[in-house]
């Protein structure tokens, strides 16, 4: 058995699934975190799926407090949920606790390994197939925000420090590019150049932070369409995933996040930038259904932010894509070399397009 298997049999052996294993493949696209499908048999022949991950140590430091803050979080959006006359088996995560009553197993490597129900009969989609699909992903997401608009956002732990903090981000990529440990920076210098003389965008959601005129909630903070699950005989957002990032942030990041990977027709890494284009229609959908997901929980201010959420995630994006392709490629998943330095320039792309559509996605929001 190599060291990997023998990890992932102890991490097996850790939970009570209530039947036994037999089998548990590599599963899903995420970029962060090691899934494993795990299918179990009880002695009556009933087949369950569970959904197995190792929690990325490069991402989070702390999965302690990254757990703690998704049991918080799970729980009550159950009560929530249950209150509305929902079912929260669907329309929740619920984390799986160990034998010893945990809601994490830490295997001999010292990785994190948690377990979540598989929520069945549900689509995960990786690009918006039907404009219908797609707002229905952004009514899941504005709803995700409006069920916790009164979670106590101070028991939240920070998972990931300053996450969109897209100064700070900026700030990263320029150290890559100085260290260029690589040898990779000569390469880059036309995506350089695009993100250096954005630099003064970079700053206009903080500042409005910092002025009060954005108020820090309770937000998601990866809003990818792939992050949330479509029940396949509805076609309804039912439960919105991958709850590593909830955290006090932005309204605007999380409408942000989803135009920046969801308002096209292209794959994340598309090599051919002909092929990248944002979708003004897209974004006009995406825009309906979100804030009728969050059922006006919006102020003014916030709707007027809107496209720059767009625009600095999308940036942002790139940054880190960027920067971690001048690092190594230590943090987000690739399969292929140069793959980082392909979904950067499809986010810059995106930017260039949103800059040429500006006028119209400032009309989209507040029409
Ligand atoms: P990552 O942080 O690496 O993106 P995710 O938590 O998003 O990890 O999980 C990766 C994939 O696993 C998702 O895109 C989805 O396809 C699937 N998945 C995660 N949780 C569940 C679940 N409870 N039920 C069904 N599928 C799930
Ligand atoms: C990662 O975990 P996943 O694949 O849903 C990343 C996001 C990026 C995204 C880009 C914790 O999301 O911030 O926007 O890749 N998640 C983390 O596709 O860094
Ligand atoms: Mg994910």
């Amino acid at each position: 058995m190599s060291q990997a298997e023998e990890r992932l049999s102890q991490a097996l052996n850790a939970f009570d699934f209530g039947g036994q294993v037999v089998g548990a493949e590599r599963y899903g696209s995420g970029h962060i975190n090691d899934t494993f499908c795990v299918r179990t048999q009880d002695g009556s022949g009933f087949c369950r799926r569970f959904i197995l991950q190792r929690i990325s140590s490069a991402a989070f430091h702390h999965p302690d407090q990254l757990m703690a803050n998704i049991s918080g979080v799970t729980a009550y959006l159950g009560q929530i949920i249950a209150q509305a006359g929902g079912d929260p088996a669907r329309e929740t995560l619920s984390v799986l606790p160990t034998r010893q009553g945990k809601n994490f197993f830490t295997d001999s490597e010292g990785c994190a390994w948690r377990v979540y129900p598989f929520i069945e009969d549900t689509l995960c989609l990786q690009s918006a197939e039907t404009p219908e699909l797609f707002a229905a992903s952004a009514r899941a997401f504005g709803r995700f925000q409006r069920m916790l608009k009164d979670y106590p956002a101070q028991t939240l732990y920070e998972t990931i420090p300053r996450f969109h903090d897209t100064e700070n981000r900026l700030a990263n990529l320029k150290a890559a590019a100085a260290a260029d440990p690589l040898n990779r920076l000569a390469d880059v210098q036309p995506e350089m150049d695009f993100i250096l003389a954005r630099e003064a965008d970079c700053s206009v959601a903080l500042q409005a932070l910092r002025d009060g005129k954005l108020p820090l909630r309770v937000t998601h903070n990866d809003t990818k369409l792939n992050n949330v699950l479509i029940d396949r005989e509805t076609g309804q957002g039912i439960c919105v995933i991958d709850l590593d990032t909830v955290m006090p942030g932005l309204s605007i990041n999380d409408f942000g996040d989803s135009i920046r990977f969801g308002a096209n027709h292209c794959a994340e890494d598309e090599q051919d930038l002909s092929k990248v284009n944002f979708d003004l229609e897209l974004y006009k959908i995406y825009t309906e259904g979100f804030l009728e997901g969050a059922g006006g929980a919006l102020t003014d201010e916030e709707l007027k932010y809107l496209p720059w959420g767009a625009k600095l995630m999308t940036l942002e994006c790139g940054m880190r894509f960027l920067t971690d392709h001048l690092e190594g490629d230590h943090y987000f998943h690739i399969q292929r070399e140069g793959q980082n330095l392909d979904r950067c320039r499809t986010q810059l792309k995106l930017v260039a397009d949103m800059e040429r559509c500006w006028d119209a996605m400032s009309a989209a929001a507040i029409s």
